[in-house]
Order: C-alpha cells, then structure tokens, then sequence
C-alpha cells in the first residue's frame, strides 16, 4: 500500500474516483462531526447497489476540480452541509462556498442531491444546505433528489432516516441500479490486536506523543495541555444548579488570543461510564489494538488515533453518551441473542412511523446513550472493536472566552453551566461541563490536571475606535464574551484613553442564586467603564417574568440614541428565544423611535448586522 499514495492519483479526488471505480462522490461541511458521519453513513447505504463512494473533506482537495466530476460516466455527488452563525458555512467547507460563489462554473453533466444540516431556532436556518442546493443547479447541475434538511433542534436523526429511506429508491431507479443482497452493514475496519511494547496513543488528537512533548503551534489537530489556574463557583448555594469560572493557564504557550475568541476543550468521558461500558461489552481494556480501513483507497486509514487501548478508545476518542444512532442500533440488532430483544432493536432503528416514532420517544426524547442500550438489552454482547468503529468521534467543545489577554495574557477564562439532570432514574450529564467541573488547581505539578484546549478565533469583536459606543445583551453565560470586552475597555481606560459609552442587560433566574460575577460588574460601574448595567430577573417576583428584551425596552430612548450614534450591539447567548426576542424588540424600537415602518425596521437591523454592527454569538 505504500506505493499507492505516489500512484496515479497525484491527490486529485476525481483521479481517485476514476481509479478506484467509484461513481458517488460524498463531500461534508462539518464542524463538530455530524456532517461528516452522515456523508460516511451514506456511503456504507452505497453498497447496497454493489456501488463504491468517496468521502470528500473539501478542505482536503482541489476543489477547482469540482467539474472534472462530470467526466465520469453516471456519477452522483451527495453533499452533507451543516451551517453556522449568520448562515455560515463550516470552516472546512468555507473554500468549497466561496468557489460556487465566485465565477460562473459549467457544471453541466453533474447530478447531485443535498442534505442540510441545522437547527430551526437559528435565524438562518439551514442556508448552507439551501445555497449549495440552488446554487448547483444555477451553474447547470442537475438535481436528481430534493434537498433534505435536518434540524438538530428537533430530531435530527429523524430527518435523515426519512430522507434517506427515500433517496435511495428515487436515485437508484434513476441510475438503473439494483439493491444486492448487502445490506449496508458490513464492517469498514478489520481489527489487529498489538502485542508487545509498542508505542501507542494516550488521548492524543494528532501526532503521537504531543501530550508528552508539546510543540506550537497550537491547533485543533495539536491542542495545548492547559493547567487549570482557577476554578470556582459562581452560583449561589441557593442555587439548584452550578455555573464554573475556569481560568486555563497558557503561560508560554504562544497561544494568543482576543476578546470574542472562543476556547475548544477536549473532554474525556467519565471514567465510571467507560469502565461500566467496557464491562458491558466484556472488554480486556488494556488490550492495544489498531482497527484499520478495509477500504485502502481511502484516505481515512483508521477511525482515530491508533494503536491505542481499548480504555484509551472509549475515554478519549468515541462518543459514549449521546443518544445512540439508528445504524449502531441496526447493528447491535445482528448480536442479540433473545428474538425479542433483536425484534426491538430492528424497530428502533427502521425508518418506518413506527420505527421513528419509537426511535423520537425511547432514544432522542430520554437520551438513551450505548451504555442504557446495552443495559436494557442483556442479550446483545457485540465486540468491542464493532461499536468503537460504530460509535460517533467525540468532539471538543467551544466556548466563548471569558476574559481578555489584557488582562493577564498567560490566562484563558471560560464561564460555563454544569449540565446535570435526571430523567427517570437516570442521571444525564453533560460531557464535558462535568469534566472540568472537578478539575482543580495543583500546587503540584506531576498531579495538576492537564486539559487539551485550543483557541478558535471569532468575528465577534469590540468596535476599532474606543469611543463608539457599545450595547451588550448577554443573560445567564452569555455574558461570557462581554466579561473580555469590559476588561479590554477597562485597560484602555487605565492607559488613559477616552472611553464611549458601554451598556449592558444582563439577565438570570433570581438576585440570590445566579446573578454571577456581579461584585466585579458593580465595580466596573463604579469606575466608570460599565456606564449602564440593567439586569433582568426572570423568577424574582411571582407575577412577572422580566427578560432582557424588556429592560431594552424601557432604555428605548437612550438605545435608540446611541444607535444613532453608532453604537455596536451584541447579542449572545441562548439560540432558542432569546436572541429572536431581543432582535425583535430593537426592530420595535426602531419602529416606535425611528418612525420606520415594519419593513424599514426589519431592513435597518438586518443593514446594521451586514456593516457588523448587530452581532450575535449564539448557542443551543
Ligand atoms: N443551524 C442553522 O440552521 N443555522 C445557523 O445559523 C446555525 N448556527 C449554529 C451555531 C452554533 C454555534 C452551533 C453549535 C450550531 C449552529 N447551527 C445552526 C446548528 C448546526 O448546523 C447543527 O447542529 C448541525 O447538526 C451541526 O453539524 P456538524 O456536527 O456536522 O458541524
């Protein structure tokens, strides 16, 4: 095989599709992994009619190509798009995007289809997926199935099984191909256990042995060991939940950063639900073992960092909680010995009303991960090699930095809640959330806790001049990123620089439990750098719930004034109602103070969020 890669390939994704006969090229834009799954999901469905795909991370080929694809006799390519902040595409399809963006491309000849990935809370609900689909056929590509959208607010899963399960048949009858007796769930990695002292992975992302010598730059393939410098809570004990302020310390570690920037944390699972898993599965976890591509054409050799222990494996690399995905279900299905339990397994993982509707209520709704699975079906005793090449990668987590490199440039801040609930008798927690949780200073360096992080710059950033006036909205840890703007603006101020005005609405449950960070905020209106700060409390009085975008309201006047003067407003937080509501009560705003008209208003903020002066930095 080592020949191969010089071969006649010379890194063209066509050449490799023409040499290695395939017909179905499959590109994903994906940014924490769904995307990419769903493109490999797809491509395992392809055998089914004795057919071979291409995975295509777009980043990772000359995209120039893209109507070289016509070339090959009755080809299809399937795109799997996910989108982001104001209708963004992933980092890794940013490239692919520009390139239907810019110049007239002739892709006539080409056939596609093309499934959306996003979440309906978002304003520009899945954009990528509707502009790469209309885009496409713009440029004279044929669309051969209608574009699919799937909205991770609801189910997701749900809406590509129900795509799929039409896609196929319309597709196949298009092209004359025929289903073969495979059913899509033979194994794309065979297994080689590793005997003898061998050099393996130990939770690193890329390079073996980055954990031990560490060597910049500092990115998601190569993350930084951060000690932990402070970690406290925020949340009053009366509280029934718990917020952390973690302070990362990056001293010398050349990883820079600004205020708006966000901070990646690879988590690792609980060691309680790895060692239960493992147990499950009747798994030696110290076996070291590689699982390795059947498929020696393509470019992903193994599904992560081998060789390493299966304990590694489940700790670091794959996914062990989130509800589980109709295929490894499907799959777990083949190894339970009790008919009943098979019976189940086949239901839930069927696209039928039945099948979904079961899947929606017993797996999404009450969050079954493997481990509850593998529980509730003592019959089913797959191999531990199968679910770990079956079972998603575990992501890092992003979060908004909560401080800024003025401050003390050798630390990086996050705010976070701890995710903790039950349903039933069960207790879900948040990966990685309760992962840092416990993770606290060490005066001793051989037992401080190390945390693989890495820094993501963001477009969201205090305005050049330092007088222009800014309007902060951030309730509950959406204050996070504002956290490093006052300090940026309180620094600037100790320089002795003339400061504009800076405004903030901040919003939580109640006074006495989560009103976090409220010492230092009282202290930045005292000197000056916060000049307003009005706090909305939901649950404080019985007979009314004050949010942020009420606060706003009552400021309509000074808001609306330094609107005009040019203020930069930001707006972060919850996704789901609070950054609609917000954004809904500056168009009344400019409607009530501005005269305008409905259409006005709508047309003025959405002018104000082209030229950067409304952004948003939101999450669900
Ligand atoms: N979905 C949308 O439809 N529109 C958006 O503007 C949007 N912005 C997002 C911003 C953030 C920070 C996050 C975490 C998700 C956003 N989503 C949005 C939802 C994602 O597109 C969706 O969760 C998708 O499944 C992610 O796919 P991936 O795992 O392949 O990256």
């Amino acid at each position: 095989t080592i020949g191969r890669q010089q071969s006649s390939d010379d890194g063209s994704f066509v050449n490799r599709m023409k040499n290695g006969g395939r017909q179905i090229v499959i590109f994903y834009g994906s940014q924490t992994g769904t995307g990419e799954e769903l493109a490999g999901r797809l491509a395992k469905d392809a055998h089914r009619y004795g057919l071979k795909a291409l995975v295509v991370d777009p980043e990772e080929v000359e995209i120039d190509e893209f109507p070289r694809i016509a070339e090959i006799e009755n080809s299809l390519v399937i795109l799997c798009m996910a989108t982001y902040g104001e209708g963004d595409p992933t980092d890794n399809a940013q490239q692919f995007h520009e390139y239907l963006q810019s110049g007239d491309h002739e892709l006539q000849g080409i056939r596609y289809a093309v499934f959306g990935l996003g979440n309906k809370t978002y304003e520009h609900y899945n954009e990528v997926g509707i502009y790469f689909d209309k885009r496409l056929e713009e440029l004279g590509a044929e669309r051969v199935f209608e574009l699919g959208m799937g909205d991770d607010d609801g189910n997701l899963e749900e809406d590509f099984m129900r795509w799929r399960e039409a896609f196929w048949p319309a597709v196949a009858a298009k092209f004359g191909w025929e289903a073969n007796e495979t059913d899509g769930s033979e194994r794309q990695y065979r297994l080689e256990i590793v005997e003898g002292d061998v050099a393996h992975f130990k939770g690193e992302v890329g390079r073996l042995g980055s954990f031990e010598k560490q060597r910049p730059p500092f990115d998601l393939k190569n993350p930084y060991l951060a000690t932990i410098a402070i970690n406290k809570e925020l949340h009053a004990s009366l509280s029934d939940r718990s917020c952390r302020h973690i302070e990362f310390d990056i001293t010398g570690a050349r990883v820079r950063y600004e205020a708006g920037d966000h901070a990646a944390v690879f988590p690792t699972n609980c060691s309680q639900l790895v060692e239960e898993l493992g147990k499950l599965l009747n798994a030696d976890m110290n076996v070291v073992f590689r699982l390795i591509n059947t498929d020696e054409e393509s470019s992903k050799k193994h599904p992560f960092p081998c060789p390493c222990s299966y304990r590694t494996a489940l700790t670091h690399y794959v996914d062990i909680t989130s509800p589980i995905k109709s295929h490894v279900l499907k799959a777990l299905a083949e190894y339970a010995t009790d008919e009943a339990e098979k019976q189940r397994l086949l239901l839930l993982s069927t696209a039928s009303e039945e099948g979904l509707k079961e899947y929606g209520r017993y797996i999404q709704k009450e969050r079954r991960s493997i481990i509850d699975v593998l529980r509730e079906f003592p019959s089913c005793k797959p191999p531990i090699d199968h679910v770990l090449e079956l079972l998603p990668k575990l992501q890092a987590r992003y979060y908004s930095i909560s401080s800024s490199p003025k401050t003390d440039p050798g630390r990086v801040a996050v705010t976070a809640v701890v995710l903790r609930y039950g349903i039933g008798d069960r207790l879900i927690k948040g990966v990685c959330t309760n992962y840092l949780a416990d993770k606290l200073p060490s005066e001793d360096p051989a037992a401080a806790p190390k945390i693989p992080i890495f820094v993501r710059k963001s477009t969201v950033r205090l305005p050049h001049r330092t007088t222009t006036p800014v309007i902060m909205i951030g309730p509950g840890t959406g204050f996070a990123p504002f956290r490093g703007f006052i300090q940026e603006r309180a620094h600037q101020k100790e320089q002795g620089k003339e400061i504009g005005p800076m405004i903030l609405y901040f919003g939580c449950r109640h006074r006495d439990h989560d009103y976090i960070y409220q010492d230092e905020l009282e202290k930045y209106v005292n000197d000056g750098v916060l000049t307003e700060l009005h706090v909305a409390f939901s649950r404080h009085s019985q007979e009314q719930k004050v949010y942020v975008q009420h606060k706003l309201w009552e400021n309509r006047q000074t808001t609306w004034d330094l609107m005009e003067q040019g203020a930069h407003i930001y707006v972060c937080g919850d996704a789901r109602n609070m950054a609609r509501d917000v954004q809904a009560m500056f168009i009344k705003i400019a409607m009530e103070l501005g005269g305008k008209t409905e259409e006005e208003a709508t047309k003025f903020i959405k002018e104000l969020e082209r030229q950067k002066r409304y952004q948003a930095d939101v999450w669900s």
